[in-house]
């Protein structure tokens, strides 16, 4: 491929179904240096840790606010589900996200040819420990921190083959052009961004089986989710989520909430 903008079939099944699937698009040697890099960050954050957890929705959240970082934990147990935004904590990381291979299709998600991130986040899924991601769209998460939530896309890299057995994404095709789902109203408001399943009793999410290096590009409405990791192997994966330029990014956003909390 000389670059790797969308075709005019990659455009019109993104626009119809709301997602596209570019399999192999890293190479292992590529996945082998993003994990060493994801391990050595998370190791760094982690090592001597005593954050104060809240539960939220389906997440315990730690905000590291001299990392500027959201560690996100499985529970009370030492296993991590996550941490998001990371970018700024490594050269390496961040100069992945420039790469054509995200940088070039969401030219054509986002509609501007100098696309910026707008958080990043990396998706750990351990193997028997990895928590559910409820299903949900991204939009009600960035309603009140993205200057425009429905501008946002994401390219979903994964560390790892993702299967069945292992917790792979799910999506719901064409599901992006019904607005915000109905959500959630039994638990707390971030569990308010969760989509109501019972309301939706015959939607079936489909399974995005890929081998490690592929990338997922979606938007904000599009609904997907996946189930918690009970097999004995990885399911790490790291999403970086672009915007327009010159808009405010969810680390300046983190950033202003904690200054105005101290
Ligand atoms: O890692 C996954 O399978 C789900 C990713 C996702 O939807 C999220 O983190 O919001």
């Amino acid at each position: 491929m000389s670059d790797y903008r969308f075709s005019e079939s990659d455009l019109a099944h993104f626009t119809v179904q709301g997602y596209l699937v570019r399999t192999k698009v890293f190479s292992p040697d590529e996945i082998a240096d993003i994990c060493s890099e994801c391990e050595g960050l998370i190791a760094r954050l982690v090592q001597h840790r005593h954050g104060k957890r809240v539960t939220f929705g389906s997440y315990t959240f730690d905000a590291d606010t001299l990392n500027d970082t959201i560690i996100k934990w499985e529970g009370d147990t030492d296993i991590v589900h996550g941490i998001e935004p990371f970018a700024h904590l490594s050269d390496r990381l961040k100069q992945y996200a420039l790469d054509p291979r995200f940088i070039d299709p969401m030219k054509d998600m986002v509609g501007d040819d100098n696309p910026e991130l707008f958080t990043e986040k990396l998706n750990l899924k351990r193997p028997k420990h990895g928590g559910v991601n409820p299903m949900h769209q991204d939009h009600p998460y960035w309603i009140n921190v993205a200057e425009v939530a429905a501008d946002v896309y994401t390219a979903m890299l994964f560390l790892d083959d993702a299967t069945l057995e292992n917790a792979c994404l799910h999506v719901v095709p064409a599901s992006h052009g019904q607005g915000e789902w109905i959500k959630r109203c039994d638990g707390d408001r971030f569990a308010g961004n969760e989509i109501d399943i019972e309301k939706y009793p015959d939607v079936a999410a489909q399974p995005v089986e890929v081998p490690a290096g592929s990338v997922v590009y979606f938007g904000a409405l599009l609904v997907h989710q996946s189930a918690p990791n009970l097999s004995d192997k990885q399911r790490r994966a790291i999403l970086y989520s672009y915007q327009p330029p010159g808009r405010r990014t969810q680390l300046e956003s983190f950033r202003k909430g904690w200054k105005s909390a101290d």
